[in-house]
């Protein structure tokens, strides 16, 4: 058994030993090259469909930089265990114990330091991207948003209109979304927006998005939230102003449920989720 003392001049001594029998250039090389070809593949990938709306670009490109730190620690992780499995297999007939290995420093500095780095700045970049693309523009467009099991309901505050299972707004005009639940947790997403957003019970929370793409779309849950969680989809359509204005004009003013607050009186809101 090491006693403390020992446990110093030990530990160095497994330090030496495993440098000096692992080729660390040699497998960072093969990590890099792996990295190469998983983040080729990776971001070649159309993950969310076509780029319909000013965020897209912005989320694709801080998506990729994600997707190749991941590949790196994926192939590290893999090339470290495939040079384990060769080089420290037990050899046919060996019955004897494995090396009383206590630990590495080295080895654990490493793997605390650089996940760290990068989860820094995996955090840092989100932020100054998410910053960016909720930066408000004058005259934007309020609209607020409805979730239940199983239906999504929007409502035109200006207009006071409401539209149950189809969503219209123009295009290259900022909307946004002020998200509301009458029940469970739901969450927004329409995958060309690349935005998602969860709609909580008892608070208003909100979706900065530029639509830039006419086009007809699906609005998707992506939060379980029951049985029907599948079915609790909705069509959204871009399209040119003067289009969206005729088909707001006709829509009937919402039923007392959804009141239509225009996105800023979180109190209404909260009433309506504590009712339902
Ligand atoms: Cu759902």
């Amino acid at each position: 058994m090491a006693t403390p003392e020992r446990a110093a001049p030990q530990q160095a001594h497994d330090d030496a030993a495993l440098t000096k029998r692992v080729p660390i250039l040699r497998i960072f090389a093969v990590t890099l090259a792996l990295t190469a070809v998983v983040s080729v593949v990776m971001t070649k990938i159309h993950w969310d469909g076509v780029q319909a709306s000013t965020a897209a670009s912005k989320i694709d490109t801080l998506l990729d930089v994600m997707i190749i730190l991941s590949s790196f620690v994926f192939s590290l992780v893999m090339v470290m265990l495939g040079y384990a499995l060769w080089k420290f297999r037990a050899k046919p007939g060996d019955e004897g114990d494995g090396e009383p290995i206590h630990g590495n420093t080295r080895l654990e500095v490493a793997w605390t330091l650089i996940p760290t780095v990068i989860v820094l700045f995996g955090a840092g970049y989100s932020w100054w991207t998410l910053h960016d693309i909720e930066k408000r523009h004058p005259g934007y467009l309020n609209v607020d948003v409805y979730s239940q099991q199983y239906a999504w309901t929007f409502t035109y505050p200006g207009a006071d209109r409401f539209s149950r299972g189809v969503l219209h707004v123009p295009v290259d005009r900022q909307v946004v979304f002020s998200m509301h639940s009458l029940d469970v947790i739901h969450s927004f997403w329409v995958p060309e927006w690349r935005i998602k957003k969860d709609n909580v019970p008892g608070i208003t929370t909100q979706a900065v998005i530029t639509p830039d793409r006419i086009g007809t779309y699906q609005l998707v849950c992506t939060e379980l939230c029951g049985f029907g969680h599948s079915t609790l989809r909705a069509t959204l359509v871009v399209e040119p102003g003067a289009k969206f204005r005729r088909w707001l004009s006709p829509l009937q003013k919402p039923p007392p449920e959804f009141t239509g607050d225009g996105g800023t009186a979180t109190g209404q809101s909260s009433s309506t989720a504590a009712g339902a």
